[in-house]
């Protein structure tokens, strides 16, 4: 195969990936006591002001549903009380549909009260992909002994993030923690682009990518090296590209990228020759440098992050020079 048609195919297999997770849903459903600042925390996350931040507690009174476009839904749920009387199959359903379940504490308030407990026992039973926001931590003075508790008496079932929606404080780890449910369900993706901070996404994507790649370089058979390299870095490049909404077409990308995959291949072809052995024809040992590997994988998505990022017109040759100083500056930080 040519790496023209290595190209191609890794390019189809990945791009049907992406839009096969763009095609789905995803619903996050918040749950908690009146006024524990579900609709701020929301507004905190996503890049869209949709949910209500009021200051009446009781505002919810049902499930509400907003839409926030690109297959994301968020669903606002009644007060605790109304979850616990109520008990309904179409609330079970919907705890059951939902791909993340964010249950909010309160901080400033009783944490984890009984009818919590009650209201978390019921939700819990109909999902497990549950994440126990603890916010208002900016007007608590332990929030240590508050999650410590909170761990406690849920058997450390569920993973505690404390947030603060006024001052920002923690909200990078909610969003992780909820990227990674997302993950699990395939629809990440649909997330990670609603998302306020896609930098910080884009970054833990390329941080990611580059350490598999390291991983791919340890293997011992050389063709499923390059497949397994190409694979990730052509991956990478898509899911960026369709986080910061830009599209590629097939030789668009060919262009640009064929090149850059070439420098981890060829770079090590010099080394695996010499490792042929004489009328076996197998390459034996790391084909592919994992260190090699590694750089240029980080350097790639670094290089397409800038482009998308800035807005700029995509430019084999502009890839080309970013590619060249980001390599530069992973190789520099390495030593
Ligand atoms: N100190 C502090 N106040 C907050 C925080 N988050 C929200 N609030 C305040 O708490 C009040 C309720 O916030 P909302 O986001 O409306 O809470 P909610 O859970 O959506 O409330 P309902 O929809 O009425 O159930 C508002 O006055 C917010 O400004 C926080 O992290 N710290
Ligand atoms: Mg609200």
């Amino acid at each position: 195969m040519s790496m023209k048609e290595l190209f191609g195919k890794v390019f189809d297999q990945e791009a049907k990936k992406v839009a096969k997770q763009l095609a789905e849903t995803i619903t996050i459903t918040m749950v908690g006591d009146v006024n524990a600042g579900k609709s701020s925390t929301i507004n905190r996350i996503l890049n869209q002001d949709v949910a209500e931040v009021g200051a009446n507690p009781g505002k919810t009174v049902q499930i509400s549903e907003y839409d926030y476009g690109d297959g994301v839904v968020l669903a606002d749920t009644p007060g605790l009380n109304d979850i616990i009387a109520s008990h309904s199959d179409e609330t079970r359903a919907y705890y059951r549909r939902s791909d993340i379940i964010l249950f909010f504490l309160n901080a400033a308030g009783t944490v984890y009260s009984e009818t919590e407990k009650q209201a978390l026992a019921f939700v819990a039973s109909e999902n497990k992909k549950l994440i126990i926001v603890l916010n208002k931590i900016d007007a608590s003075d332990d929030v240590p002994t508050q999650v410590a508790y909170i761990r406690e008496q849920t058997n450390h079932a569920y993973p505690v993030v404390a947030v603060s929606s006024r001052t920002g404080e923690n909200i990078d780890e909610l969003v992780h923690v909820m990227l990674a449910l997302a993950k699990d369900n395939e629809k990440e993706l649909l997330l990670a682009k609603k998302l306020r901070d896609r930098a910080s996404v884009a970054n833990r994507w390329i941080l990611t990518a580059s350490a598999s790649a390291g991983g791919v370089g340890a293997s011992p058979i050389p063709f499923s090296d390059s497949i397994a390299l190409s694979a990730l870095q052509i991956s990478l490049v898509l899911k960026l590209a369709s986080l910061y909404d830009r599209r590629l077409t097939k030789s668009n990308l060919q262009d640009m990228m064929l090149p850059l995959i070439t420098t981890t291949l060829g770079r090590t072809l010099a080394g695996s020759l010499a490792k042929v052995i004489p009328g076996v024809g197998t390459v034996v040992g790391g084909a592919i440098n994992a260190g090699v590997a590694a750089s240029v994988t980080a350097a790639i998505g670094y290089a397409f992050k800038a482009v998308f990022e800035k807005d700029m017109s995509l430019d084999a040759q502009l890839i080309q020079s970013l590619f060249k100083d980001f390599l530069k500056k992973e190789q520099r930080r390495k030593k």
